[in-house]
């Protein structure tokens, strides 16, 4: 066993690159690390062209003429769709730019507004370069993303036209309208008469057609030619209208993209009519409800940028790149949503501004509405936006989840707890972690290795020295029902007689640089080649490397961990890919790079499904980069953070931004990765965490050893009362799963969501509800505090998780808990059942078949509700019905359990699991909030299955502020079976 710190000689050179690339990034000069590191929009010239024409547009107010316009003798409407073509004069020979326009109304009630670029004559495109890159806009963002929701809705009518422009009526009830205006081209979406979004309504549209190259005038290009071009780091400040022989070339950080095809950026202005709050487009370290972006009291300068990147040492509360990206916004007003969804995988800029819109100029800004203006601006691509009205959070969740997918359905266990550390160094250390878990009797699920446990950073192999017998090590795991993730990153490392860099090439699968080599980057393993998993037969034989004969030392409790894949590389541009690098097909770089991280993702998702013929299981894999999609593929964490209370406090709203933009299976480092957490902290954190619906402890390298059982008392006890609370209800858990597989519903859920009438809670984002449980949690995330203020979002009755304490009621109000350090604020809302395992084990695995507690919070009005989502956790047999899915209601003085599909289950042909579950029982139901009637009561009656018992009901009277309780042990009804309770 290596102890706590100590470094074997194989980690000694890896720390030594770490401390040399933290090196490097000190010592380059600016504000700090980070933001020096990376681009403002001033540096990226699509953005700072796109905000000089925004800037320049809004200036000249009316005066400003938007330059795109629809003849109207080429649009058309037929079957569901617009079709049109867009115009732009490009010079007084009357040369127009042509862009044809398709605005698709899908059966869901979601628009499509989808603008390309007509191809030139291949003379013109000789003219602009001579590269091998594909030659038109990227249009396969689609193919990655979109995964159904696409049929046309062929009852979208027209309800009036004229030369000026076209109203079409689509969605429910044809409650939803486009007004396309043709000149200058705009589109203003309606939904029952009222106006929500409009595009291009300010006129920002910017579709930077291509060009033949401007050459820069001959003494800049001597410069450059010396040399001296790659040292200046920013575009050049120059008005970029006058100057167009700076959109081509690019420098940043010494890195030239050499922009084959020169300028090609797309943006556009979408305003929320009304609406004061915009949510949405991770990743980023801010506020769930987005600020404003072009400066003023608290806003941010820059714009949210999304472009996927590595981030060393990440800042908060900023608009700065993190390393995923989806970009879909919602948009919230009392008792309305809407929401856009803007398909480009390119690097993507947003910028946002609020104005206050009266209708009495008098009236000094009472009663006026707000609203946002966001300014959309991608690097190149197709021009996509998907166009959501709602009017709840819910159904424009539902309809982003029709398009891009939901939650694959989780391996169980992977809701439990993950015990992680960069690294555990040997199989004995491994090992003894998992001991001493146990000897302290502290659940865990899932043990984790970092890069170390490799041969050299050569993935797919082992650190022999150390890691000795790792199929002994997994089996160990497995006597407990433990699982084994370890690390695959995308960068190979570039060695002879590796088989994996070996096969890569000889296979041609790899990554090309922009002249068509194979791409030579710097990453953990120095010099390296990324896999090309855009292309099929790369995704195939990246498969291949993950059968159990040919990963040796994996088995079936292990699992897959992917980092780095945004991708990270140490010596690109921005630590990252050059733009000008080419995937399968010959498209470059810079039209996929926010798609990438999710194509490794994928890749291993489905090697994770074949590593064995007939072996179908659920695939459990972590990714760091992400796009929209990526939720069909796995989990994701924040990435680097710091052992802060800051960063604990961040990753709430990090993580609300996930779950309310299709990805919620979300976690951050619990104890923060980077530094040393002090032992408070640690406590709260591991609290917050068990509200995380991905859970995991992780710590770098250089960090002390902190697992949980290391701690003093009695900060131990409480992380382990934290890992039991967690566990306990992690049936709760993995039915909230189970709904954001059916619909993409947020696991944990911000209050605008559950509450989008209650205005008060549109700007909370540091307590949530847990699922539909009614579970309401705000997590302690400063030092030394020992009280919350919870915000109350409705008139519901509210009881204290732990104490059965009803609140005082208090809607729109913030009520004050009590939280001293042993202690989590959780509320719960009156009129839920919460389903739970009450019997402390292990692992989720040893829990599989123990009984039920079910915990009914009586309503205001006497009643409630819950739900139970359960199957064998591990295969795909919930697909052919193998489930348990129970509806438990409380109406009067009986409470019952239905199957929630009103199916007949007993029709139902059992396998193996369903079999077993007949085992299975609810053994206790405690009702908190039990009304007085039953207090004389001395026992209830349980009918199920065709017979019927008494069993004992032990009722507790209200206490002071302690609401009265009852408990029923003992219950014994099947928890696959219907059965009734009555009380009376
Ligand atoms: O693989 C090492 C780390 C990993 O522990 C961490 O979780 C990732 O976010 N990895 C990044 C690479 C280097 C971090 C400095």
């Amino acid at each position: 066993m290596v102890g706590a710190g100590s470094s074997p000689p194989s980690l000694r050179w890896t720390t030594l690159l770490y401390f040399l690339v933290l090196l490097c990034a000190l010592i380059t000069p600016g504000v700090s690390v980070k933001e020096n590191d990376f681009k403002r929009c001033s540096q990226s010239g699509f953005c700072k062209r796109n905000r000089a024409y925004a800037d320049n547009a809004i200036a000249l107010g009316s005066e400003w003429q938007a330059p795109y316009k629809i003849p109207s003798e080429q649009a058309s409407f037929k079957d569901g769709q617009f079709k049109a073509t867009i115009s732009k004069a490009i010079d007084e020979q009357g040369n127009t730019v042509r862009l044809p326009l398709t605005i698709s109304f899908l059966k869901s009630g979601t628009a499509r507004v989808t603008v390309d670029e007509e191809k030139r004559r291949e003379k013109d495109i000789e003219l602009r370069h001579n590269s091998k890159a594909r030659k038109e806009r990227y249009n396969e963002a689609e193919k990655w993303t979109i995964v159904g929701g696409l049929d046309i809705d062929t009852n979208a009518q027209v309800a009036h036209e004229s030369k000026t422009g076209i109203k079409i009526k689509y969605g429910p009830e044809l409650a939803f309208e486009a007004d396309i205006t043709y000149e200058p081209y705009s589109i203003e979406f309606k939904r029952d008469g009222v106006t929500q979004i409009k595009l291009n309504d300010r006129g920002l549209m910017n579709l930077e057609h291509w060009r033949p190259k401007v050459e820069k005038p001959v003494a800049e290009k001597k410069e450059g030619e010396e040399g001296q071009e790659e040292k200046k780091d920013e575009t050049p400040e120059v008005n970029p209208a006058e100057n167009e022989s700076t959109w081509w070339e690019e420098t940043f950080g010494g890195n030239t993209d050499s922009k084959p095809r020169g300028p090609e950026s797309v943006a556009l202005d979408i305003t929320f009519v009304g609406y004061e709050h915009v949510y949405g487009i991770p990743e980023h370290a801010g506020p769930l409800s987005l600020k404003e972006t072009r400066g003023g009291d608290g806003n941010y300068e820059q714009p949210y940028r999304l472009y996927n990147s590595d981030v060393f040492e990440y800042v908060l509360d900023s608009p700065m790149t993190l390393y995923g990206a989806i970009p879909f916004m919602q948009a919230q007003r009392k008792d309305s949503t809407v929401g856009v969804f803007w398909l480009n995988a390119a690097e993507t800029w947003i910028d946002i501004t609020k104005d206050k819109e009266s209708k009495n100029p008098l009236a000094l800004g009472v009663g006026a509405k707000t609203n946002t203006h966001t300014h959309w601006m991608s690097e190149a691509g197709l021009m996509d936006v998907f166009v959501f009205l709602g009017p709840t959070p819910r159904d424009v969740t539902k309809n982003y989840a029709e398009l891009t997918g939901t939650t694959a359905l989780p391996q169980e266990f992977s809701l439990g707890y993950h015990q992680c550390r960069w690294n555990y160094v040997s199989d004995d250390d491994v090992k003894e972690v998992d001991r001493k878990m146990d000897r302290y009797n502290i659940p865990y699920d899932v043990i984790w290795l970092d890069i170390e446990y490799t041969d050299d950073k050569k993935y797919f192999t082992w650190d022999g020295d150390m890691f000795k017998d790792p199929i002994a090590m997994g089996k160990h795991l497995d006597a407990h029902g433990r699982k084994l993730v370890v690390i695959i990153d995308p960068h190979i490392k570039n060695a002879g007689g590796y088989h994996v860099s070996d096969e890569l090439k000889s296979k041609d699968l790899a990554v090309r640089n922009k002249d068509g080599n194979i791409f030579d980057g710097w990453c953990w393993p120095g010099s390296s080649h990324w896999i090309d998993a855009f292309n099929s037969a790369a995704i195939q034989w990246w498969s291949s490397l993950f059968n159990y004969d040919k990963f040796k030392g994996t088995m079936e409790n292990t699992f897959i961990w992917n980092d780095m894949n945004e991708p990270s590389v140490f010596n690109g541009p921005e630590v990252t890919m050059p733009k000008d690098n080419l995937h399968y097909e010959d498209w470059e770089h810079r039209d996929v790079h926010n798609i990438n991280g999710m194509t490794f993702h994928n890749a291993t998702y489905e090697a994770m499904l074949s590593r064995k013929k007939g072996e179908l299981r659920r695939p459990f894999v972590l990714t760091r980069s992400f796009f929209a999609g990526s939720q069909r593929l796995g989990a994701m964490w924040t990435g680097d953070n710091q052992a802060s209370w800051e960063h604990l406090g961040a990753a709430i709203p990090m993580i609300l931004a996930q779950g309310i933009s299709g990805f919620p299976f979300a976690g951050a480092d619990v104890g923060g990765f980077f530094g040393n957490p002090e032992l408070e902290l640690q406590s709260r954190w591991y609290q917050a965490g068990a509200f995380y619906p991905f859970f995991r402890g992780h710590a770098h390298i250089d960090a002390r050893r902190r697992e949980p059982f290391l701690l003093a008392e009695p900060h131990r006890s409480i992380i382990t009362s934290a890992l039991r609370l967690r566990y306990s209800l992690l049936p709760a858990w993995y039915t909230a799963f189970y709904h954001a597989n059916r619909d993409g519903s947020p696991i944990i859920r911000p209050l605008y969501w559950t509450h989008p009438s209650e205005e008060g809670g549109f700007d909370i984002d540091d307590q949530f509800f847990v699922g539909s449980t009614g579970l309401l949690v705000k997590p302690v995330v400063q030092k030394d505090k020992t009280t919350v203020d919870i915000f109350i979002p409705d008139d519901e009755v509210y009881y204290d998780y732990f104490s059965y304490k009803k609140l005082p009621t208090a809607k729109g109000k913030q009520v004050t808990v009590e939280a001293p350090i042993e202690t989590i604020p959780v509320l719960m809302r009156g009129g839920h059942i919460i389903p739970r395992r009450d019997t402390p084990r292990r692992s989720a695995q040893l829990m599989k078949f123990d009984d039920y507690t079910l915990v009914v919070a009586v309503g205001k009005k006497g009643q409630a509700e819950g739900e139970l989502y359960v199957d064998d956790g591990d295969s795909f047999d919930y697909e052919k019905g193998q489930y348990i899915h129970r509806t438990f209601k409380l109406e009067g003085s009986t409470l019952t359990s239905t199957d929630a599909e009103g199916r007949d289950t007993k029709s139902i042909e059992e396998g193996e699991w369903l079999k077993q579950m007949h085992g299975v029982a609810v053994d206790k139901v405690i009702i908190v909030g039990a009304p007085s009637s039953w207090a004389s009561k001395k026992e209830v009656v349980v009918e199920s299955e065709g017979k019927t018992v008494s069993v004992p009901l032990d009722y507790h009277k209200a206490d002071g502020s302690r609401a009265a309780f009852a408990i029923v042990q003992r219950v014994g009804a099947r928890i696959g079976a219907d059965w009734t309770i009555t009380f009376a």
